[in-house]
């Protein structure tokens, strides 16, 4: 996953339940965050924020389900920092 002003890219769209490598890497100028989420569940995965270049690599747990991606640095959802994930059985 790649943060630049103001986007969020995933490198798959559909990844298969379990134990998921999860790589996000601040591509931009200004520090990003990530936080994750499945559904509406109030639970959020935090990471960061990073600063520019800097890389955050770590395995998550997901069952099947929609996952919402984003950054949380102000108005940065607002700017187009969020994507969707589905994560299948
Ligand atoms: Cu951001």
């Amino acid at each position: 996953m790649t943060e630049i002003e103001y986007r969020l890219m995933l490198s798959e769209a559909v990844v298969k339940a379990g134990p998921v490598s999860l790589e996000a890497l601040d591509a931009g100028m200004d520090p990003h965050d990530l936080r994750l989420r499945r559904g509406d569940s109030p639970a959020a995965f935090a990471v960061g924020p990073l600063s520019s270049g800097q890389r955050w690599d770590g395995v998550v747990d997901l069952r099947p389900g929609i996952y919402h991606l984003w950054c949380s640095l102000p108005g940065h959802w607002k700017l187009g920092m969020h994507a969707t994930l589905r994560v299948v059985p």
